[in-house]
């Protein structure tokens, strides 16, 4: 199977996670970032992850994804309901943590960006939904008091966790997009949570470019 993603984007982090926690190989293909053609030739929309099947069709819709691979062989993952807690977590957090990583995702070095135009067009895509990244960059400060404190919150939810299932395709892939930002506080279990979910789900955290 072929999973056509960016790299940056935590839907396809979702992806990427159910093929690495399975250990089913796959294909990664980089969509550049203002190619509208290749994704609405394969799914109607310009829209990422997709997966191309074995037998040539395509699937969107991240969460869809992750349950047909799942649904592969093996013991399933992704079948419980999202722990309510994440789920609100994940809500709460996600205004500061759009804000503190979008206009780093807009500098920083991923396939998807490698020409002018592409990254023209990703800053474009941004701007349009979120503003200028220069406000946003600007407003690093507080958005990271208000992350931290979010993130301190998490500590004892990441820490009651013992299997592996749903929420984390919904968890990780916030935490790993946060991964980019300088100067946020993970806490021991975030951390912990971090890195063991990184290497079991073979999908890299952001860190080494962080700004
Ligand atoms: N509901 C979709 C959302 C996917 C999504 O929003 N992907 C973003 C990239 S992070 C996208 O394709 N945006 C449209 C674009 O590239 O123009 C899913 O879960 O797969």
């Amino acid at each position: 199977m072929k999973l056509h993603i960016y790299e940056h984007c935590p839907f396809c982090v979702r992806g990427q996670m159910i093929f690495g926690l399975k250990n089913i190989p796959y294909e990664k293909v980089i969509i550049m970032e203002g190619d509208a053609d290749t994704p609405t030739r394969m799914v109607g929309r310009k829209v990422v992850p997709i997966l191309e099947k074995d037998d040539g069709s395509f699937m969107a819709e991240s969460m869809d994804i992750v349950k047909y691979v799942d649904a592969q062989g093996g013991q399933l993952i992704a079948d419980t309901p999202v722990d309510a807690d994440i789920e609100a977590w994940a809500k709460a957090a996600a205004e500061p943590l759009y804000k503190l990583v979008i206009p780093r995702f807009t500098q920083g070095e991923f396939p998807e960006l490698a020409t002018p135009q592409a990254r023209a067009a990703y800053l474009a895509r941004e701007e349009k939904a979120f503003g200028s990244m220069k406000t946003l960059m600007n407003a690093t400060p507080g958005l990271l008091d208000e992350m931290n404190h979010k993130l301190r919150e998490l500590e004892a939810l990441v820490a009651d966790r013992e299997h592996i299932d749903t929420s984390d395709f919904v968890l990780f892939p916030l935490l790993r997009s946060l991964s980019i930002v300088k100067g946020v506080e993970f806490g021991p279990s975030v951390s912990g949570y971090m890195v063991s979910m990184a290497v079991e789900s073979k999908v890299s955290l952001l860190a080494d470019q962080a700004r």
